[in-house]
């Protein structure tokens, strides 16, 4: 499977004591503190349409291995991250469930694992596994910095509410604008006038007691080429970021570049023309979205995830009584009314994860100042460093 460098795996209940992480792979010399984790974490936390839990919570990761003096040694970095609500549920009977809500983890976890009751599985299922995540990306990110890498995110629909389509812009300082925009509103759209559309939808939702989906765009910049590869279907950098935004709660769908819209388009309007800048080779446009042959080409890597609408709902939806063998409604428990905004620093983090990966795999190292110098002699796309002799050439030849 994938050659990676990195490795992460999380463990926890969502009202158990805490969520734990283990990453494994970051090299030495990074500095690395409590409150640059605390600031992804937090902004986890914030959106509209959240639900209860967010007003307990008060996510921060306590550093408990690998980072020693405020800098990573090398070793597995450790991370704990305590749920507060645990108080609330620790010693005292928890009443059984056992009508699965579809959509969810709940019947398909007591199919697999055949517990007696269905929140054996739940608990594990929780979206509250995706603090860990924002705080092993929140790592990652900081890893990234370290060679100019950043990465930003924004939603671009809620519900029927969307801002309005176009390719992925080429220009970083559009991202940048962008990212920034996000955060100045609470449901994280970088339009002004999309954003107040998509605060009255999942108003509308809440009124309605239901519950909204809708697509998260991230992107990556100043991301050296050469990143990913195309050999091996499992080095391929589009991929690997698919999968890992895929792995997110609820996203059905993942996007890169111009995705599906993009296939209705012939070839001759569905690629990024080159052209010379002096002897940089570059494009206006990045319908690839920064990815071709599966090889990072420079431009921002923009990748898009649709995430369905959350499948706790108000209004009840028919289900199945596992233990009475009859048919049931779902029962309210509490949970998001919109989860997009809040899952935009998710989406960053699993690109962020994967691209500190791929970093890594290219570059090599054991500690930050090995990778500096690999780091500065990579191959950018310029004609300088591009070797190519225009030889004739032949398959079988020897000499
Ligand atoms: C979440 C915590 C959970 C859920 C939510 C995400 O807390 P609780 O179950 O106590 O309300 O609110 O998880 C889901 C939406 C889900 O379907 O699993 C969090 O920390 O983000």
């Amino acid at each position: 499977m994938f050659t990676t460098r990195l490795r992460f795996l999380t463990a926890g209940e969502s009202h158990g004591p805490s969520l734990t992480g283990i990453l494994d792979g970051v090299p030495a010399g990074l500095a690395i503190d409590e409150a640059t984790i605390e600031r992804d974490l937090a902004r986890r936390q914030k959106g509209f349409g959240g639900g209860g839990r967010m007003k307990i919570e008060h996510d921060r990761a306590r550093i408990t291995g690998g980072v020693l003096a405020g800098r990573t040694t090398g070793a597995p970095i450790a991370l704990v991250i305590d749920n507060l609500d645990h108080a609330a549920w620790r010693d005292r009977d928890i009443a059984a469930m056992t009508i699965p809500r579809p959509g969810h983890a709940d019947l398909t976890g007591a199919i697999k694992y055949g517990h007696r009751e269905l929140r054996l599985s739940l608990e594990r299922a929780s979206a509250r596994e995706t603090a860990m995540r924002v705080a092993v990306g929140a790592v990652c990110r900081a890893l990234l910095g370290e060679f100019g890498v950043t990465i930003g995110g924004y939603v671009t629909a809620i519900g029927e509410v969307h801002t309005l389509p176009e390719d992925p812009p080429r220009d970083d300082a559009v991202f940048v604008a962008r990212f920034a925009a996000a955060e100045s509103n609470d449901v994280r759209c970088h339009d002004p006038a999309a954003a107040a559309r998509m605060h009255t939808a999942i108003e509308a939702a809440i009124a309605a007691r239901d519950t909204l989906g809708g697509v998260i765009e991230v992107a990556a910049l100043h991301v050296p080429p050469g990143l990913g590869g195309h050999a091996q279907w499992d080095e391929r950098l589009n991929a690997r970021i698919a999968a890992a935004l895929a792995s997110i709660h609820a996203c059905k769908g993942v996007e890169i570049g111009t995705g599906f819209a993009g296939v209705a388009r012939p070839g001759t309007r569905s690629h990024d023309e080159l052209r010379l800048d002096g002897t940089r080779i570059t494009s206006d446009t990045n319908r690839a979205g920064g990815i071709e042959g599966g090889i990072a080409n420079g431009a921002p890597i923009v990748a898009r995830a649709a995430i369905k609408a959350i499948a706790t709902t108000l209004q009840p939806l028919a289900s199945v009584d596992l233990a009475a063998g009859t048919p049931a409604s779902t029962k309210y428990e509490r949970s998001d009314f919109c989860q997009v905004p809040r899952a935009v620093p998710i989406a960053e983090a699993m690109l962020a994860i994967v691209l500190a990966d791929a970093l890594l795999v290219k570059v090599g190292g054991d500690s930050l100042d090995e990778m500096r110098p690999r780091f500065a002699a990579l191959r950018r796309a310029d004609l300088r460093d591009l070797p190519l002799d225009a030889r004739p050439w032949r398959f079988g030849e020897t000499t």
